[in-house]
């Protein structure tokens, strides 16, 4: 067992209240590290802290293209570190190593692509109405932000937001999952050795229901970006309301995978399987409904459940694995009950439905990959977001119906679509209620491409150029540019 420290203001604490929370190994089951399970009055500490540093001269003075320089340092200190923070990601979160390790290579680039923007924020100069007035406007940062992160791509989805954040010259209290702390621990020192000034960047270990509401309304906390469950993301942004707070939320989907009768079934066979089994269906972005035009339904499920069947479950930890544990039992036992929830409302089970019980499972928390037919989209299933690897089938006649069915869920995070048609393609695109379409392909995200929710899964973009904006606010400067002040009591 280690005991693990989180940051604040440069140094390495512990909880004031001296409290721990044990962190496990979802394929052992058992505990590895233990983190600590700070209180409010490390949350206090930690905005005082982020609140110094952002006001400091340390941080302050620097120049934009000094800043965008740090990140840059930073993307490089994470390249460098990507394979140990791979490894540290799937033993505390039972993600596979070998998709873990492509996202931990990839995540440098979020580093320098907001390095380099960090000294492309320019203000406009307004042509202004007024005699002898001058009009301009600087793009300046929030304050402290808060970012509350889940854990299912732990580091990955800190980065989203800690690197537009710092890039627009905020400063971060970093609250991670409690179940997937050691990661963001380990990541901690990479600021210090890329030379952040102490304050810059803090992260408190702990409990949600501990600590979310004194973080999200701390007087000093600016902004709030959170990654999470819709239903704790409402609970947020009700909190950050109350001291009229900006926020960015991404909280998940019910995403549909519409399969036209003249789509590459092959190919759609292999998006669909990626788009629900990936990550063990613990994406925000998960395929979970297969929307299948009638005409192909039986011979797209017989190819689904072939090939679905071929998966490797075991040890996350080995690169041959292809689907591996979920990440807390209590995730387990959801999974499992919504598979009761779909069977009890009528739906076919055609693959799975049980835990993993095969030897390369061990004593892990594994549920076997799940395919239900004759779905209808107005089940529970249908609608309600499992997070977890259960995909559910439904038929539809034509293009109209794909469309209804697609955006009949309360959510609207992505979608896919496949067809050799291209009109077709871009015509359902635009119909489609999701912040994400992809044809004829599934699951691709860059830092380049905006990234984020319709409906309730959220508001505000992550990646690509306008996420900057999220942790921007504009400021608008008047200068006289005339010799006297007008009288005020004489009307113009
Ligand atoms: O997430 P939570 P949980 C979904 C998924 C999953 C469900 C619950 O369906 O089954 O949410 O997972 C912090 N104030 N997703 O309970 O609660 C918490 O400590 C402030 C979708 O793990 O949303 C963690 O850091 N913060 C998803 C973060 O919120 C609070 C990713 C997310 O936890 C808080 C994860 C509070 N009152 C789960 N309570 C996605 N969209 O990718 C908790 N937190």
């Amino acid at each position: 067992m280690q005991d693990l420290q989180m940051l604040c203001d440069g140094r390495w604490v512990n909880a004031q209240n001296g409290e721990w929370l044990e962190t496990f190994n979802p394929y052992t089951g058992a505990a590895w590290a233990r983190v600590p399970r700070a209180g409010v009055e490390d949350v206090d500490r930690a905005v005082q802290a982020a609140r110094r540093a952002y006001v400091g001269p340390a941080w302050r003075n620097l120049t934009p293209t000094a800043r965008g320089a740090l990140l840059r340092r930073l993307g490089d200190l994470v390249a460098r570190d990507a394979d140990e923070l791979a490894e540290l990601e799937t033993r505390d979160n039972g993600k596979l190593i070998s998709e873990m390790r492509a996202q931990m290579r990839y995540m440098p680039q979020w580093y320098y692509y907001f390095g380099g923007l960090a000294d492309k924020v320019e203000g406009r100069v307004i042509p202004i109405d007024k005699p002898d007035c001058f009009n301009f406007t600087w793009d300046e940062p929030l304050g402290v932000v808060a970012a509350i992160t889940p854990w299912n791509s732990p580091l990955l989805l800190a980065t989203w937001k800690l690197a537009p954040a710092l890039a627009a010259g905020n400063t971060v209290v970093w609250k991670p999952s409690e179940h997937s702390t050691a990661s963001a621990l380990a990541f901690g020192r990479l600021f210090e050795e890329a030379g952040f000034p102490p304050g810059v960047v803090n992260i408190v270990s702990g409990l949600g229901s501990d600590i979310g509401e004194a973080l999200v309304t701390h007087p000093d906390v600016a902004k709030v970006a959170f990654t999470g469950g819709d239903q704790t993301g409402q609970h947020v942004y009700e909190m950050a309301a109350r001291g009229i707070k900006p926020v960015t939320l991404e909280l998940g989907g019910k995403s549909a995978n519409i399969i036209c009768a003249d789509a590459d079934l092959d190919n759609a066979v292999k998006g669909a399987v990626s788009g629900i089994f990936a990550a063990t269906g613990q994406t925000c972005i998960a395929g979970s409904r297969a929307l299948v035009h009638r005409d192909i339904h039986d011979s797209f499920v017989d190819k689904l459940v072939a090939f679905a069947r071929t998966a490797r479950m075991g040890d996350p930890a080995l690169p041959e694995t292809q689907i591996g544990p979920v990440t807390t039992q209590a995730q387990l036992k959801k999974i499992l009950d919504y598979i009761d929830i779909a069977r009890a409302g009528g739906a076919r089970c055609v693959l799975g439905g049980t835990p993993g019980s095969r030897p390369e499972c061990g004593r892990g928390w594994f549920v076997e990959p799940t395919i239900f037919c004759d779905v209808r989209p107005d089940m529970r299933i249908a609608q309600e977001e499992v997070f977890g690897p259960v995909l559910c089938v439904i038929p539809f006649d034509n293009d109209d119906e794909a469309v209804r069915i697609a955006n009949d869920t309360r959510y609207g995070l992505a979608a896919g679509l496949w067809t050799r048609d291209m009109g077709r393609a871009l015509n359902l695109s635009r119909r489609l209620e999701a912040g994400t379409v992809w044809v004829n392909t599934y699951r691709a995200t860059s830092f380049l491409s905006p990234f984020g929710g319709y409906k309730r899964s959220g508001i505000g973009r992550e990646s690509g150029l306008s996420a900057i904006r999220e942790y921007l606010q504009e400021k608008s400067v008047w200068i006289s540019t005339g010799g006297d002040v007008p009288n005020p009591f004489v009307m113009r």
